[in-house]
């Protein structure tokens, strides 16, 4: 490889990883419906909105919803699994939460208000 073609290849790297930055997606947890109850009572509404989605390092999530409805609570496997709040990670309650996904892994929100975790807003995510 000539130097020449070096600094090319170096170049074009620095391009893509700061195009990868640029391309850092908002995802808005819920699509149309925001941070809501779904339509129908269960989990199903918001698994399958994280399935339509893909998240990675750098993306942020964005819970919209009127103030005072609902709120957001990241929470644990176990919390998630079980709709409680016993080792709240974070507890966010302005209108529109914007969360920062820095790191790979699966993060679990749900919605403290009482019963409606149970109603379905729950969503858990991978981040890769
Ligand atoms: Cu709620």
């Amino acid at each position: 490889m000539t130097s020449y073609s070096m600094v090319v290849t170096v170049m074009l790297a620095v391009v893509l990883l700061a195009a990868r930055d640029t391309f850092a997606v908002e995802h808005k947890v819920g699509g149309a419906l925001g941070w809501n109850y779904p339509p129908n009572q269960g989990a199903e509404y918001f698994a399958n909105w994280a399935a339509q989605n893909a998240f990675h390092v750098g993306d942020s999530l964005s819970f919209e919803y009127i103030a005072g409805t609902h709120n957001v609570v990241q929470v644990d496997r176990s919390d998630y699994d079980a709709c409680t709040v016993t080792r709240p990670m974070q507890l966010y309650n302005a209108n529109k939460v914007i969360v920062n996904l820095p790191r790979p892994g699966t993060y679990y929100y749900i919605c403290g208000i009482k019963g409606h975790c149970d109603y379905g807003m729950k969503v858990a995510l991978t981040v890769t």
